[in-house]
Protein backbone atom coordinates (compact mmCIF):
# COMPACT_ATOMS: atom_id res chain seq x y z
CA UNK A 1 0.00 0.00 0.00
CA UNK A 2 3.30 2.73 0.18
CA UNK A 3 3.10 4.73 -1.95
CA UNK A 4 -0.27 6.10 -3.41
CA UNK A 5 -3.77 4.43 -2.66
CA UNK A 6 -6.87 5.98 -2.29
CA UNK A 7 -8.46 7.08 1.36
CA UNK A 8 -12.01 7.25 2.05
CA UNK A 9 -13.92 8.85 5.21
CA UNK A 10 -17.33 7.75 5.78
CA UNK A 11 -19.18 10.34 7.75
CA UNK A 12 -22.39 9.84 9.10
CA UNK A 13 -25.72 11.55 9.28
CA UNK A 14 -27.21 11.63 12.80
CA UNK A 15 -28.06 8.59 14.93
CA UNK A 16 -30.64 8.47 17.15
CA UNK A 17 -30.82 7.67 20.89
CA UNK A 18 -33.18 4.69 19.82
CA UNK A 19 -31.31 3.29 17.24
CA UNK A 20 -29.89 -0.30 17.86
CA UNK A 21 -26.20 -1.03 17.11
CA UNK A 22 -27.03 -3.09 14.41
CA UNK A 23 -28.65 -0.03 12.52
CA UNK A 24 -25.58 2.03 12.52
CA UNK A 25 -23.51 -1.45 11.63
CA UNK A 26 -25.20 -1.33 8.65
CA UNK A 27 -24.54 2.07 7.45
CA UNK A 28 -21.21 1.95 8.13
CA UNK A 29 -21.32 -1.53 5.89
CA UNK A 30 -22.76 0.67 3.13
CA UNK A 31 -20.47 3.36 3.05
CA UNK A 32 -17.27 0.35 3.22
CA UNK A 33 -18.64 -1.16 0.28
CA UNK A 34 -18.78 1.88 -1.37
CA UNK A 35 -15.28 3.07 -0.29
CA UNK A 36 -13.98 -0.34 -1.52
CA UNK A 37 -15.94 -0.28 -4.95
CA UNK A 38 -14.00 3.21 -5.52
CA UNK A 39 -10.99 1.53 -4.67
CA UNK A 40 -10.25 2.87 -1.17
CA UNK A 41 -7.73 0.76 0.96
CA UNK A 42 -8.81 2.07 4.27
CA UNK A 43 -12.04 4.03 5.56
CA UNK A 44 -12.28 6.85 8.13
CA UNK A 45 -15.47 6.61 10.91
CA UNK A 46 -16.77 9.24 12.92
CA UNK A 47 -16.16 9.61 16.57
CA UNK A 48 -18.30 7.70 19.07
CA UNK A 49 -19.42 5.94 15.38
CA UNK A 50 -22.00 3.28 16.74
CA UNK A 51 -24.79 5.56 18.98
CA UNK A 52 -26.11 9.17 19.19
CA UNK A 53 -23.60 11.70 20.97
CA UNK A 54 -24.51 11.00 24.42
CA UNK A 55 -22.38 13.36 26.53
CA UNK A 56 -25.20 16.15 25.06
CA UNK A 57 -27.21 14.41 28.48
CA UNK A 58 -26.90 14.80 31.89
CA UNK A 59 -28.01 11.09 33.03
CA UNK A 60 -27.60 10.49 36.72
CA UNK A 61 -27.98 6.37 36.48
CA UNK A 62 -24.80 5.38 35.63
CA UNK A 63 -26.64 2.09 34.11
CA UNK A 64 -28.29 4.48 31.66
CA UNK A 65 -24.76 5.89 30.45
CA UNK A 66 -23.13 2.66 30.41
CA UNK A 67 -25.79 1.51 27.57
CA UNK A 68 -23.70 3.99 25.08
CA UNK A 69 -20.66 1.67 26.30
CA UNK A 70 -18.57 -1.28 24.27
CA UNK A 71 -17.38 -3.71 27.04
CA UNK A 72 -15.49 -5.88 24.57
CA UNK A 73 -14.13 -4.75 20.86
CA UNK A 74 -15.07 -6.44 18.37
CA UNK A 75 -18.29 -7.31 19.83
CA UNK A 76 -21.54 -9.41 18.25
CA UNK A 77 -22.97 -5.81 16.54
CA UNK A 78 -20.10 -4.94 15.01
CA UNK A 79 -18.31 -8.09 14.01
CA UNK A 80 -19.84 -7.84 10.92
CA UNK A 81 -17.84 -4.80 10.18
CA UNK A 82 -14.90 -6.43 10.99
CA UNK A 83 -15.72 -9.52 8.70
CA UNK A 84 -16.53 -7.63 5.54
CA UNK A 85 -13.30 -5.21 6.41
CA UNK A 86 -11.45 -8.34 5.95
CA UNK A 87 -12.92 -9.53 3.31
CA UNK A 88 -13.00 -7.08 1.04
CA UNK A 89 -9.38 -6.34 2.46
CA UNK A 90 -10.26 -2.59 3.50
CA UNK A 91 -8.54 -0.98 6.75
CA UNK A 92 -10.72 1.48 9.35
CA UNK A 93 -10.51 3.91 11.72
CA UNK A 94 -13.67 3.51 14.28
CA UNK A 95 -14.88 5.91 17.28
CA UNK A 96 -16.58 4.28 20.16
CA UNK A 97 -17.46 4.43 24.20
CA UNK A 98 -15.08 2.24 25.56
CA UNK A 99 -15.59 0.59 29.11
CA UNK A 100 -13.00 -1.77 30.57
CA UNK A 101 -11.68 -2.97 33.93
CA UNK A 102 -7.68 -2.25 34.45
CA UNK A 103 -6.28 -3.89 37.77
CA UNK A 104 -9.21 -4.73 39.05
CA UNK A 105 -11.19 -0.83 38.08
CA UNK A 106 -13.62 0.23 35.81
CA UNK A 107 -12.61 2.64 33.37
CA UNK A 108 -14.35 4.49 30.35
CA UNK A 109 -12.46 6.00 27.61
CA UNK A 110 -13.74 8.39 24.33
CA UNK A 111 -11.52 5.88 22.15
CA UNK A 112 -10.76 5.19 18.32
CA UNK A 113 -9.09 1.48 16.89
CA UNK A 114 -7.23 0.81 13.57
CA UNK A 115 -8.39 -2.16 12.46
CA UNK A 116 -6.25 -3.47 9.09
CA UNK A 117 -6.89 -4.78 5.84
CA UNK A 118 -6.94 -8.46 7.36
CA UNK A 119 -9.54 -7.26 9.91
CA UNK A 120 -7.05 -7.17 12.82
CA UNK A 121 -7.15 -4.07 15.78
CA UNK A 122 -3.52 -3.29 15.13
CA UNK A 123 -3.37 0.19 17.26
CA UNK A 124 -5.93 2.05 19.88
CA UNK A 125 -6.23 5.51 20.52
CA UNK A 126 -8.09 7.09 23.94
CA UNK A 127 -9.07 10.81 23.56
CA UNK A 128 -6.84 13.00 25.59
CA UNK A 129 -8.25 16.41 25.21
CA UNK A 130 -11.74 16.00 26.81
CA UNK A 131 -14.14 19.13 26.21
CA UNK A 132 -16.77 20.24 28.58
CA UNK A 133 -17.50 19.66 31.72
CA UNK A 134 -17.89 17.16 34.69
CA UNK A 135 -20.86 19.13 35.96
CA UNK A 136 -23.92 19.80 33.90
CA UNK A 137 -24.48 23.32 33.55
CA UNK A 138 -28.21 24.27 33.43
CA UNK A 139 -28.33 27.22 31.64
CA UNK A 140 -27.08 25.81 28.54
CA UNK A 141 -29.31 24.20 25.58
CA UNK A 142 -27.50 20.93 25.82
CA UNK A 143 -24.59 19.67 27.60
CA UNK A 144 -21.34 18.81 26.90
CA UNK A 145 -19.78 16.00 29.70
CA UNK A 146 -16.97 14.10 28.40
CA UNK A 147 -15.03 15.29 31.14
CA UNK A 148 -17.87 13.65 33.50
CA UNK A 149 -18.40 10.53 31.31
CA UNK A 150 -14.39 9.53 29.93
CA UNK A 151 -11.44 9.58 31.64
CA UNK A 152 -8.77 11.17 29.85
CA UNK A 153 -6.64 8.58 27.29
CA UNK A 154 -3.87 7.10 29.23
CA UNK A 155 -1.81 5.95 26.09
CA UNK A 156 -0.48 8.99 24.68
CA UNK A 157 -0.14 10.03 20.68
CA UNK A 158 1.53 7.12 19.54
CA UNK A 159 1.32 5.93 15.74
CA UNK A 160 1.86 2.48 13.73
CA UNK A 161 3.78 1.25 11.04
CA UNK A 162 0.91 -0.12 9.08
CA UNK A 163 -0.91 -0.44 6.11
CA UNK A 164 2.27 0.56 4.33
CA UNK A 165 3.00 3.82 5.85
CA UNK A 166 3.22 5.58 9.65
CA UNK A 167 -0.66 6.23 11.08
CA UNK A 168 -1.79 7.88 13.72
CA UNK A 169 -5.08 8.49 15.27
CA UNK A 170 -6.82 11.67 17.58
CA UNK A 171 -10.41 12.76 18.05
CA UNK A 172 -12.54 15.73 17.82
CA UNK A 173 -11.44 18.12 20.30
CA UNK A 174 -7.83 16.92 19.85
CA UNK A 175 -7.67 18.41 16.54
CA UNK A 176 -7.63 22.14 17.84
CA UNK A 177 -4.44 21.59 19.96
CA UNK A 178 -0.70 21.47 18.03
CA UNK A 179 0.42 19.26 20.52
CA UNK A 180 -1.38 16.72 18.76
CA UNK A 181 -0.12 16.79 15.67
CA UNK A 182 3.55 17.96 17.10
CA UNK A 183 3.75 14.51 19.06
CA UNK A 184 2.69 12.53 16.59
CA UNK A 185 4.73 14.17 13.89
CA UNK A 186 7.85 13.93 16.06
CA UNK A 187 7.52 10.23 15.82
CA UNK A 188 7.17 11.05 11.79
CA UNK A 189 2.86 10.15 11.27
CA UNK A 190 2.13 10.10 7.69
CA UNK A 191 -1.59 9.49 7.95
CA UNK A 192 -3.34 11.22 10.95
CA UNK A 193 -7.17 9.99 11.43
CA UNK A 194 -9.83 11.83 13.32
CA UNK A 195 -13.26 11.66 14.10
CA UNK A 196 -15.18 14.31 15.18
CA UNK A 197 -18.79 15.63 17.01
CA UNK A 198 -18.58 19.33 16.44
CA UNK A 199 -22.24 20.56 16.78
CA UNK A 200 -22.59 23.58 14.40
CA UNK A 201 -23.46 26.34 17.10
CA UNK A 202 -21.66 27.05 20.49
CA UNK A 203 -23.44 26.60 23.44
CA UNK A 204 -22.60 29.39 24.94
CA UNK A 205 -22.95 31.70 22.21
CA UNK A 206 -20.58 34.42 21.22
CA UNK A 207 -19.11 32.71 18.28
CA UNK A 208 -20.82 33.30 14.67
CA UNK A 209 -21.63 30.08 13.02
CA UNK A 210 -19.57 30.31 10.14
CA UNK A 211 -16.41 30.43 12.75
CA UNK A 212 -17.19 26.85 13.26
CA UNK A 213 -16.54 25.32 10.45
CA UNK A 214 -13.21 28.10 9.77
CA UNK A 215 -11.92 26.59 13.08
CA UNK A 216 -12.20 22.99 12.07
CA UNK A 217 -10.58 23.41 8.46
CA UNK A 218 -8.01 25.83 10.20
CA UNK A 219 -7.15 23.05 12.44
CA UNK A 220 -6.72 20.18 10.24
CA UNK A 221 -4.83 21.98 7.47
CA UNK A 222 -2.39 23.46 10.06
CA UNK A 223 -1.62 20.45 11.61
CA UNK A 224 -1.22 18.56 8.61
CA UNK A 225 1.63 21.62 6.92
CA UNK A 226 3.13 21.72 10.01
CA UNK A 227 4.10 18.29 9.98
CA UNK A 228 4.27 17.08 6.62
CA UNK A 229 0.89 14.46 7.50
CA UNK A 230 -2.15 13.77 5.54
CA UNK A 231 -5.19 14.54 8.06
CA UNK A 232 -8.70 13.02 7.72
CA UNK A 233 -11.20 13.84 9.75
CA UNK A 234 -14.75 12.74 9.56
CA UNK A 235 -17.85 14.23 11.02
CA UNK A 236 -20.97 12.88 12.86
CA UNK A 237 -23.58 15.62 11.15
CA UNK A 238 -26.66 16.56 10.79
CA UNK A 239 -29.39 17.26 13.21
CA UNK A 240 -29.16 14.86 15.88
CA UNK A 241 -31.31 14.80 18.76
CA UNK A 242 -32.16 18.15 18.34
CA UNK A 243 -28.58 19.31 17.94
CA UNK A 244 -27.31 20.20 15.14
CA UNK A 245 -23.74 18.83 14.44
CA UNK A 246 -21.08 20.34 11.75
CA UNK A 247 -20.48 18.67 8.57
CA UNK A 248 -17.24 19.30 6.90
CA UNK A 249 -15.69 16.25 6.87
CA UNK A 250 -12.23 16.36 5.21
CA UNK A 251 -8.58 15.19 3.70
CA UNK A 252 -5.74 17.31 3.54
CA UNK A 253 -3.15 17.05 2.00
CA UNK A 254 0.50 17.26 3.61
CA UNK A 255 1.11 20.71 2.16
CA UNK A 256 -1.82 22.12 4.45
CA UNK A 257 -4.76 22.08 1.04
CA UNK A 258 -8.07 20.30 1.58
CA UNK A 259 -8.35 17.70 -1.05
CA UNK A 260 -11.82 16.47 -0.52
CA UNK A 261 -14.64 17.64 1.40
CA UNK A 262 -18.30 16.24 2.37
CA UNK A 263 -21.12 18.53 1.07
CA UNK A 264 -24.01 17.26 2.89
CA UNK A 265 -24.88 16.86 6.43
CA UNK A 266 -25.77 12.98 5.84
CA UNK A 267 -24.33 9.67 5.23
CA UNK A 268 -21.46 10.74 2.74
CA UNK A 269 -18.37 8.97 1.35
CA UNK A 270 -15.45 11.75 0.38
CA UNK A 271 -12.12 10.06 -1.36
CA UNK A 272 -8.48 11.57 -2.02
CA UNK A 273 -5.65 10.00 -3.39
CA UNK A 274 -2.66 9.43 -0.40
CA UNK A 275 1.38 9.78 -2.01
CA UNK A 276 2.65 9.19 1.37
CA UNK A 277 6.02 10.05 -0.04
CA UNK A 278 4.23 13.34 -0.68
CA UNK A 279 5.12 13.91 3.66
CA UNK A 280 8.52 13.92 2.53
CA UNK A 281 8.71 17.26 0.96
CA UNK A 282 7.77 19.59 4.09
CA UNK A 283 9.31 16.56 6.18
CA UNK A 284 12.25 17.61 4.79
CA UNK A 285 12.72 21.18 4.23
CA UNK A 286 10.60 23.95 5.91
CA UNK A 287 9.44 21.37 8.93
CA UNK A 288 13.04 19.25 9.05
CA UNK A 289 12.55 18.70 12.69
CA UNK A 290 16.00 18.09 13.18
CA UNK A 291 17.50 20.84 11.60
CA UNK A 292 15.06 23.89 12.96
CA UNK A 293 13.81 22.87 16.01
CA UNK A 294 14.81 24.63 19.19
CA UNK A 295 13.57 22.65 21.83
CA UNK A 296 15.56 24.60 23.93
CA UNK A 297 13.07 27.44 23.84
CA UNK A 298 10.54 25.43 24.45
CA UNK A 299 10.53 23.82 28.47
CA UNK A 300 7.11 25.69 28.96
CA UNK A 301 5.03 23.92 26.80
CA UNK A 302 5.63 21.03 28.96
CA UNK A 303 6.43 22.41 32.41
CA UNK A 304 3.25 24.90 32.48
CA UNK A 305 -0.65 24.37 31.24
CA UNK A 306 -2.60 27.52 31.60
CA UNK A 307 -1.11 31.29 30.55
CA UNK A 308 0.73 32.82 33.18
CA UNK A 309 1.35 36.82 31.91
CA UNK A 310 3.64 38.78 33.20
CA UNK A 311 3.48 41.04 36.20
CA UNK A 312 1.55 43.90 34.95
CA UNK A 313 4.50 46.76 34.14
CA UNK A 314 4.58 50.50 35.09
CA UNK A 315 1.86 51.94 33.57
CA UNK A 316 3.20 55.32 32.60
CA UNK A 317 5.76 53.11 30.45
CA UNK A 318 2.91 51.53 28.42
CA UNK A 319 2.27 52.40 24.99
N1 LIG B 1 -16.62 15.92 20.60
C1 LIG B 1 -15.86 17.02 20.77
O1 LIG B 1 -14.72 16.93 21.20
N2 LIG B 1 -16.44 18.20 20.43
C2 LIG B 1 -15.79 19.48 20.61
C3 LIG B 1 -16.82 20.56 20.84
C4 LIG B 1 -17.41 20.47 22.17
C5 LIG B 1 -16.22 21.94 20.69
C6 LIG B 1 -14.93 19.85 19.43
O2 LIG B 1 -13.78 20.25 19.65
O3 LIG B 1 -15.39 19.83 18.30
Amino acid sequence: MKGTFLLAGGQLGPIARTDTRASVVKRLMALMHRAHAAGARLIVFPELALTTFFPRWYMPDQAEVDAFFETEMPNAAVQPLFDLAAKLGIGFYLGYAEKTVQGGRTRRFNTAILVDTKGRIVGKYRKIHLPGHAEPVPSYPWQHLEKRYFEVGDLGFPVWRTMGGILGMAICNDRRWPETFRVMGLQGVELVMLGYNTPAMNRMGGEAPHLRMVHHTLSIQSGAYQNGTYVCAVAKAGMEEGCLMMGGSAIVSPAGEIMAQAASLEDELILAPIDLDACQFNKTTVFNFAEHRRIEHYALITSRTGAEPPPPGDPDSEI
